[in-house]
């Protein structure tokens, strides 16, 4: 038998994060008496990286930084909070609890996230622990929204099969549920219980030093790939009889993250590996994230995530390992097709006879415009609305289950309050994805969401200069290589260097199962605009009927060969 990373690696040798888990006693640390420090509007080193286990980042303006060093401040310090939404599905009364939440205490501003789930950012130390507490309050946790655990379960939030988004919502939440840290550490310090005197605590899944990395499960249902599904850690794809969900095809070892100028890392595609019928799903899930947790690098985290233990050993070890662990085999993987990975927008009727709405919220900001009070809008949609919301993988929303008698009202509500946007972006624009990026992402090294509209534009100039305004073309912008808006399965990326700098990688597929290659490395917009100008020109000219821009660019041969970061 081969030796699992905790053996393998002594003490000394596992990486710092690694001594910081085995020492928090189950991820308390010191949080709670930080939280209380008045000296400092930040946390200890340690604890902010055990805050990320409990769904926040404590993060900075990086606008102010200068400034703020000029005058010999400390960074102004505030904290991100994820929630936990598995399948994107959130209530009217927890819109509106997150809502005042994020005016009370955050930025004025929530963030659908790209893992369907939405950030409140902007929050001080001194309300941190208000802002949790009021989130679940209103039944929202953050718990393992962030750190080495799995994250928020992701699911296809399928507007018209209503049945198989209900059946995949269900084990969304399942899955979820059971793969949550059982640490009673987030209760102690976020809602005040009291600890239980003499009993020893333990995690039966993850152990005293968690996964050696994130860990990322998204469920699919085609034809829909919404889910960017091969991207994940474990992937799952739904397979259906009509309406009856048959199982599910088991893909590990997907991801995006990278590092510049660091080739041993690099962006990787899931491996289909089999078929499970439903009721072994949670096993298969399990397994799978405890091969992780057994044989993950601890040492190095660049090198931590289940895609690299897996091209390290090799599949057929991996498929061997998994096939030893579980009470049967996988069967072969059952034949699927995908046709695109984007939402589909405006009013779609669901097998129930329900109505759902698909919004396009540009890189999934919601706040207060002038012309464009769209915080606003979702408020007064929430306030009158009896279904539910999805938040979608594309960071759109769906206003879901809505009677047919109602929809006009909803239609009103999201005309005053400039949320129909959906009904006259250009194409580009409704399938572009951007990570959030500057001011608060201590990681870009160049704008995102910030820049994202002013590039469409001049994209969209591009694009209408050869005819093809209404090509729906995928593209998505990442301030570095870590790639949150899963910038290398875009037909366009662009991937942040410095700033004003970027990757333009092209080439990826319309339905998220081939990764982009690297095109044009550290080029301005000016550069990149210059390079798109003629690939625009001969796509027009010379693509095949139905022919997406990606596949065109590779066919027609104008693609480096294989080169993908
Ligand atoms: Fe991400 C780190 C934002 C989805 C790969 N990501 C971060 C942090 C927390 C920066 C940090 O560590 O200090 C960013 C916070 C920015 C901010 O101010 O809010 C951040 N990631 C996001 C979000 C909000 C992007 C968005 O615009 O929607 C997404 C939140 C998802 C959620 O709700 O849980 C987000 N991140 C992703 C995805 C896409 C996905 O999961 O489908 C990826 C690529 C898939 C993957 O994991 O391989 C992704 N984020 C990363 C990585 C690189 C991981 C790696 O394996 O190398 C980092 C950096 C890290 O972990 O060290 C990162
Ligand atoms: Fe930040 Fe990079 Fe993720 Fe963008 S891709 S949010 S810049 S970590």
């Amino acid at each position: 038998m081969r030796a699992t990373s905790t053996e393998m690696s002594d003490k000394t040798a596992l990486s710092e994060a690694e001594q910081v888990k085995l020492a928090s006693r189950h991820l308390r640390g010191g949080i709670a008496a930080g939280l209380l420090d008045p000296v400092t509007g930040g946390l200890s080193e340690a604890d902010k990286s055990l805050l990320k286990f409990h769904g926040s980042y404590q993060q900075d303006d990086r606008d102010l930084r200068d400034e703020r060093r000029l005058q010999k401040l400390e960074p102004a310090h505030q904290f991100m909070i994820r929630t936990r939404l598995p399948g994107g599905v959130c209530t009217p009364k927890q819109w509106l609890a997150l809502d005042a939440l994020a005016r009370d205490y955050g930025s004025g501003s929530l963030r659908i996230t790209t893992r369907q789930t939405l950030q409140l950012h902007g929050v001080i130390k001194s309300d941190l622990k208000k802002t949790i507490a009021g989130m679940n309050a209103a039944l929202v946790d953050t718990v393992a929204t962030c750190g080495d655990v799995n994250r928020n379960v992701i699911a296809s939030p399928n507007p018209v099969e209503s049945s198989a988004h209900a059946a995949v919502h269900a084990w969304a939440v399942r899955l979820s549920e059971r793969l949550r840290p059982k640490t009673r550490a987030y209760y102690e310090i976020w809602l005040d219980e009291q600890p239980v005197a003499g009993t020893p605590e333990s995690e039966p899944l993850y152990g005293e030093s968690y996964l050696p990395r994130k860990f990322k499960i998204a469920i699919a249902v085609p034809p829909v790939n919404d889910v960017d599904v091969f991207a994940h850690d474990l992937g799952f794809i739904a397979i259906l009889a009509g309406n009856v969900l048959l199982g599910f095809n088991v893909l590990v070892g997907g991801g995006m993250g990278a590092t510049h100028g660091d080739p041993a890392t690099y962006p990787r595609l899931a491996s289909v590996i089999g078929f499970v019928p439903p009721e072994r799903l949670i096993e298969v899930a399990e397994q799978v994230l405890l091969i992780q947790r057994d044989y993950g690098d601890r040492r190095d985290r660049k090198h931590a995530r289940l895609k690299y233990t897996i091209d390290d050993r090799g599949l057929e070890w991996f498929r061997g390992e998994l096939q030893q662990r579980l009470r049967h085999p996988l069967a072969p993987p059952r034949p699927y097709k995908f046709q695109h990975n984007g939402d589909r927008y405006g009013w779609a009727e669901g097998a129930d006879g329900c109505w759902h709405l698909t919004l396009h919220i540009e890189a999934g900001r919601l706040t207060d415009r002038p012309g464009q009070p769209q915080l606003t809008g979702l408020r007064e949609i929430a306030r009158v609305h009896s279904g539910d919301f999805r938040l979608t993988p594309n960071q759109n929303i769906i206003v879901a289950g809505v009677e047919a008698g109602a929809r006009g009202a909803i239609d009103a509500l999201v005309e005053r309050h400039g949320l129909d946007g959906y009904l006259r972006a250009s194409a580009v624009r409704r399938h572009a994805l951007a990570c959030v990026a500057l001011p608060t992402c201590g990681l870009a090294m160049a704008e995102a969401e910030r820049y994202l509209p002013d590039f469409l534009a001049k994209i969209e100039q591009g694009l209408d200069r050869h005819g093809l305004l209404q090509a729906p073309i995928l593209i998505r912008l990442s301030g570095c290589p870590n790639g949150c808006s899963r910038p290398y399965l875009g037909e366009i990326a662009l991937v942040g260097k410095a700033p004003g700098r970027y990757n333009l990688m092209l080439g990826a597929d319309f339905s998220g199962q081939r990764l982009n290659r690297l095109h044009r490395e550290n080029v301005t917009e000016e550069e990149i605009l210059a390079a798109l100008d003629p690939l625009f020109a001969r796509y027009a000219g010379e693509r095949m009927p139905e022919e997406r821009f990606g596949d065109f660019l590779l066919r027609a041969g104008m693609l480096p060969p294989g080169k993908t970061a």
